[in-house]
């Protein structure tokens, strides 16, 4: 037992973790919100009634997966498809399909932090696109990126869908994407979701539904770290409460700590918590269309193409490495 305490004490995750809750203000970071009852969790928000982003983004991929395909150039080449948080698929499968009319010759390489959902995609996918070459990757986005290049150097589609680049600031999205392009070749493809700014309202209800479940997703890295790094968080000490700013587009979750408290962590380290005291859990950036266009040409892409949902809600771009 105090072997694996003292093997997660020199994990990445330990120190990261470590770095946000010694820091002010404090703050942890999102990407760890998935592990396996994170992943379940996620899987509840995107049932939500409120949560508009999954089933505009659904709409896009099932209805204009034939018109996206038709407009990637790139697919006439030999080339490999990579996506980035993966998740369950469920809205890639739609263009990984049209693709495979394409050219059925292609390797599919889901990128996700989370091994649990590796597997089950490694499990699944074959079930739905027989014959699909699928090679999956657990990992950081840009590290498994540049682990796809080394196993193949064919002209690469990076699909990276589900805004899931609003979880960085405008900044960090920035620097990402030249990252990105990086590790790109001139007239490769990039398709990115973004969902785009509308009536606050609407988004703040979409981090804020009624059945709690957004706040579980946050209250369970809480548990997590409790379970991982030997620590005590009471999670019924934190109440969850997300703040979308119009201008900024910034939609932001907080933890409050409902009283002053303290607690553990590792074997060593003590945390103070103020009454009301704040963790900055994630942040869902909402974007302007001449937002996007911005971080695109800041980061070495020339934005070809939109594809929409019917209510203008959230878009996919379509990104050429120039
Ligand atoms: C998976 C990052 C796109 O920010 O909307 C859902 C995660 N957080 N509800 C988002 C999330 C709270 C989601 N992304």
């Amino acid at each position: 037992m105090q072997f694996a305490t003292a093997t997660k004490v020199n994990s990445v995750f330990y120190k990261e973790v470590m770095k946000g809750l010694q820091s002010s203000p404090k703050y942890l970071d999102s990407k760890y919100f998935y592990d396996d009852y994170g992943d379940e969790l996620f899987q509840q928000i995107m049932n939500c009634e409120e949560y508009y982003l999954t089933n505009c983004e659904m709409e896009i991929l099932k209805t204009q997966s034939a018109k996206i395909a038709s407009s990637i150039p790139a697919l006439k080449d030999n080339f490999d498809v990579i996506e980035l948080g993966a998740g369950d698929c469920s809205k890639s499968i739609h263009l990984l399909k049209q693709i495979f009319k394409i050219d059925n010759n292609f390797t599919f390489f889901p990128i996700d932090i989370s091994a649990h959902v590796i597997k089950l995609i490694l499990a699944d996918l074959p079930k739905k696109i027989k014959e699909l070459h699928i090679h999956g990757l657990n990992g950081e986005y840009i590290a498994m990126l540049k682990k796809a290049n080394e196993i193949s150097t064919k002209r690469k589609l990076v699909l990276f869908m589900g805004s899931n680049i609003g979880n960085m600031d405008n900044d960090e999205a920035i620097a990402f994407c030249k990252e990105l392009r990086s590790n790109l070749n001139e007239g490769d493809y990039v398709l990115i979701g973004f969902d785009l700014k509308k009536d606050p309202q609407i988004i703040w209800n979409a981090y804020n539904d009624k059945k709690g479940i957004t706040s579980e997703f946050n209250l369970n890295l809480l548990r997590r770290i409790n379970k991982e790094l030997n620590a005590d968080f009471e999670v019924e000490n934190f109440k969850h409460f997300p703040v979308y700013n119009p201008e900024s587009g910034e939609c932001k979750s907080y933890l409050v700590s409902k009283c002053a408290q303290q607690v553990s962590i590792g074997d060593t380290e003590i945390i103070s918590f103020e009454e009301n005291e704040t963790i900055d859990m994630e942040i869902s950036t909402k974007y302007s269309i001449s937002q996007t266009n911005k971080i695109a040409k800041s980061g070495g892409f020339k934005a070809v193409e939109y594809f929409y949902d019917s209510k203008h809600w959230f878009a996919d771009a379509l990104w050429k490495c120039v």
